[in-house]
């Protein structure tokens, strides 16, 4: 979707997309690359120069919330293509429509970000001093397979609130709910070259756009290593990026948590997505007295979770995205009992009626050393990393001992360990007897290698803007 217009992509060539669930293909889109890329950039550049730079913040936010109405309208059909795509259940991507409901509100509350204020007098009676925040201009977007009806909107949101303009690449495994949005919002009124979509591989459509020395800024959310070559390749002009990365993140469980309420959320903090989340809490860290009693009931609650194709209503989880990621996933879990982990629980590819599809049990390693493979790895597949600990100093020491600094969680009944353990942890979103909540007028983001630059709340929307110094001669 190139200037608010279906186009093939130059080269003629084309991407079979599979449904994970059945690994049988479901359609074809285009396989853009560098031509493609130039071709929306040029049509972001030509809007962003145009009409839409002198749009009032009250017409932006009107548009926002048109966009809202449209897309909350279309979202059973939206949620279908999602679970057809990259094979999230119905009823994970059917319980989006609030959330996504709730980020097109919060940005349309943003409009008047870009803004001019006065600055403080500090010239009196000679100059008067105004402050600009502009839009920063044409912003590229990258995102992963693992919720692309989420990540889009982390893109267009801000672009729409400030006045910038967008390229989207969504990843070649799930790019189908992106071009249905992409349709709706350019139906709902959206200029033609505001927001526009390259589908294609990463290694040429997606290098394009983080090289393009015509897009002024970068919103990547990824691997770490492919983070590392869109670093290396905004040096030309450059970009200012925002990067959001993997986890390790750690969830520990006190022996004095409520295990009821702990067991199942800290199990669905890692098997949530089936294990597909940037912040899932894979390594669930455990006081040694209760590890065992911990283990076996999480057990008994994997038993319960209903792995399956995600069109059936009573499916809680469903396969990988890809035959890919099945291996990467089959690989760590062979690699941790290898390591001297106990295989408590799962450990398998799901067979029968689900064999061509895409599908691992959800798994539970128990005794694991923070310095397995299994713990140290982003897995990105329901797999958990069961570590004892004894106390609160062993604990964070653990916790901390990752390359990575997205999320942690904690889950105990004494306040001191909590805000200790919060402040304690080195991670950019904390949960305390919870996991996985998630307000765009909060937002969240990482920090050491899980990336920098804040999703959601105004830091979000400042990102797509620069500040300028206005010097008014009084005399
Ligand atoms: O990620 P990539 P992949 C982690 C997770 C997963 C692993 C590999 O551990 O198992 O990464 O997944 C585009 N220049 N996460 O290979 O490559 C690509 O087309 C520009 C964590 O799918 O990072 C896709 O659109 N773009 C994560 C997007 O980058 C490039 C989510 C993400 O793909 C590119 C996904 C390049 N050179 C994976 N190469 C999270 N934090 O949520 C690829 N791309």
């Amino acid at each position: 979707m190139i200037d608010g217009k279906w186009v093939e992509a130059r080269s003629g060539r084309q991407i079979e997309t599979v449904n994970p669930a059945t690994g049988r293909s479901l359609c074809s889109i285009a396989q853009g690359d560098a031509t493609d890329v130039d071709l929306a950039v040029a049509a972001a550049r030509r809007a962003f120069e145009g009409e839409w730079s002198r749009w009032t913040p009250h017409q932006r936010r009107k548009l926002i919330l048109k966009v809202h109405d449209v897309i909350i309208d279309h979202f059973d059909e939206l949620a279908l293509i999602e679970t057809l795509d990259m094979g999230a259940p119905l009823s994970r991507t059917q319980g989006l429509k609030e959330w996504t409901s709730q980020v097109l509100q919060f940005f349309a509350t943003q409009c008047d970000a870009a803004t001019t204020s006065t600055a403080p007098n500090s010239l009196p009676g000679q100059f008067l001093t105004l402050k600009h925040l502009a839009p920063v201009g044409v912003v590229g977007g990258i995102i992963p397979w693992n919720g692309p009806l989420i990540g889009l909107w982390w893109i267009f949101g801000p672009a729409l609130a400030t006045g910038c303009t967008a390229v989207l690449k969504p990843a070649e495994d799930a790019s189908l709910s992106v071009l249905r949005v992409a349709e709706l919002m350019v139906e709902a009124g959206v200029p033609d070259g505001v927001i526009n979509v390259v589908t294609g591989y990463g290694a040429d459509a997606g290098q394009a756009l983080a090289e393009h020395k015509d897009v002024d800024r970068i919103a990547f959310t990824g691997s770490t290593g492919t983070a590392q070559s869109i670093i290396r390749a905004s040096v030309g002009n450059f970009k200012r990026l925002q990067l959001e990365l993997g986890g390790k993140s750690p969830d520990i469980v006190f022996a004095d948590a409520d295990l009821d309420k702990a067991v199942p959320g800290a199990a669905m903090g890692v098997y949530t997505n089936s294990g597909q989340v940037c912040v899932a809490g894979t390594r669930i860290l455990v006081q040694r007295s209760i590890h065992d009693e911990f283990v076996e009931r999480m057990k008994e609650f994997t038993k319960t979770i209903r792995v399956g194709d995600g069109l059936d209503p009573n499916t809680q989880l469903g396969p990988l995205i890809s035959e890919r990621q099945l291996e990467r996933v089959m690989h760590y879990i062979n690699l941790g009992g290898g390591e001297g982990a106990r295989l408590a629980s799962g450990g398998t590819r799901l067979g029968g009626e689900l064999a061509a599809g895409f599908f691992v049990e959800p798994t539970v390693f128990a005794g694991a050393t923070n310095d397995m493979t299994i713990a140290r790895e982003e897995i990105f597949g329901p797999v958990a990393s069961v570590i004892p600990f004894d106390d609160i100093d062993d604990a964070l020491q653990i916790a901390n001992d990752t390359p990575f600094g997205l999320a942690g969680g904690v889950w105990t009944r004494n306040l001191s360990t909590a805000h200790k353990v919060s402040q304690g942890i080195k991670a950019g979103t904390i949960w305390v007897n919870c996991y996985g909540v998630l307000d765009p007028a909060v937002g969240f983001g990482g920090t050491k290698m899980s990336g920098y630059g804040w999703k959601g709340a105004r830091e979000h929307v400042e990102g797509y803007l620069y500040p300028k110094a206005v010097y008014i001669n009084l005399d």
